[in-house]
């Protein structure tokens, strides 16, 4: 059988049978008990990575930054984040149902934000307005690319945030990728957010779940909203195992991943009918858009298939292409490969 390679997204990948074994040796207890000594395990060594006081393991990035938004925030505050991001386009309108909140959305630069921007969208104290509460940030940046935040101006954010009493979120579902790539250590990321996610799931290949990390009490606010979101979980060690196994094993390998993306940005932007910039490929994410007078991403997206290259159309006219540990440098070229193929019978 034909081998799928696989590019939409840094989820799909399947745990190896070193992870499942991690999975299935696990020591396990009620989690809701607080009992489960893998859960626990997790949790300290994701508040020790991050630096954080403490942390709490979820079902996903998602209910992640849903608990967060809701532990930070009271029902009428308003939440500044970028148009692009992930809590404001792919959560289900979940911050509005779960926590009442109303989002500024804001236009950044591939995803991101300037302190003056967010200056310019908090609210003045004028009990017409929503108050403006908390500030999300995401890095890397999804829909900017795979984009890595610059630090300095998450400095600059932090000092506006603190000048007008605002708390900082960071939806890092992909920190660990900007955190390989630019050689910042976590914490000297995290010390400015008063709430940080991040993702076992994605690039570092565990099957299941995500953490928030942040100071103890916000941490128990959370694990109180998680309950009520149904995120309570049992014998939840089975999957923290996993979480444990991908800390120690997959994050230094997220460079190949952001290697291996840069190869494939580089062979599309070869490639006549597709528009890329390779330099603005910084970590495992390329977005590519397809020139006027070829077939639409969708189609294109069907052909890649029928070639057994899954790479996912997003807006009109631009694709996303996503690397992982399930995906290799002869994966890239192979995809390469296709792709040069559909593009030469894709001009309308
Ligand atoms: N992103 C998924 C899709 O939902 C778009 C993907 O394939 O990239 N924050 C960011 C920045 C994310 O990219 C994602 C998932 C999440 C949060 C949510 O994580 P999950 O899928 O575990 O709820």
């Amino acid at each position: 059988m034909e081998k799928v390679i696989d590019l939409r997204s840094d989820t799909v990948t399947r745990p190896s049978p070193e992870m499942r074994k991690a999975m299935a040796e696990a020591e396990v207890g009620d989690d809701v008990y607080g009992e489960d000594p893998t859960v626990n395990r997790l949790q300290e060594m994701v508040a020790e990575l991050l630096g954080k006081e403490a942390a709490i393991f979820t079902a996903s990035g998602t209910m992640a930054n849903e608990t967060a938004l809701r532990a930070l925030t009271h029902p009428g505050d308003e939440v500044v984040v970028e148009h692009t991001s992930h809590i404001y386009n792919y959560e289900s309108g979940g911050a509005a149902a779960l926590s009442g909140v109303q989002l500024a959305p804001l236009q950044g630069q591939r995803g991101v934000l300037t302190a003056e921007q967010i200056k310019g969208a908090i609210r003045p104290p004028d009990h017409h307005y929503a108050p403006t509460r908390l500030v999300c940030l995401e890095n890397t940046h999804n829909r900017g690319g795979g984009k890595i935040y610059p630090l300095g101006e998450i400095v600059r954010i932090r000092e506006i945030a603190d000048r007008y009493g605002l708390m900082m979120h960071l939806d890092g579902a992909r920190l660990l990728n900007a955190v390989v790539e630019s050689e910042i250590p976590a914490p000297d990321w995290t010390q400015f957010f008063d709430s940080v996610i991040i993702c076992l799931s994605k690039g570092l290949g565990a099957p299941v779940g995500s953490m928030v990390a942040g100071g103890v009490d916000f941490i128990e606010e959370v694990h109180r909203y998680r309950k009520m979101f149904g995120g309570g979980w049992r014998q939840a060690g089975i999957l923290a195992a996993a979480g444990i196994y991908a800390l120690k094993n997959n994050i230094e390998r997220l460079a190949e991943d952001h290697a291996n993306a840069r190869l494939l940005a580089d062979g599309l932007a070869d490639i006549p009918g597709i528009i890329l910039s390779p330099e603005e490929v910084e970590t495992n994410i390329v977005i590519f858009a397809i020139q006027e007078g070829y077939l639409s991403s969708r189609q294109i997206s069907d052909r890649l298939k029928a070639g057994y290259v899954l790479i996912n159309p997003i807006e009109p006219p631009r694709m996303r292409a996503v690397t992982h540990l399930d995906v290799s440098r002869e994966d890239c070229l192979g995809a390469l490969k296709v792709m040069r193929e559909v593009m030469a019978e894709a001009k309308r």
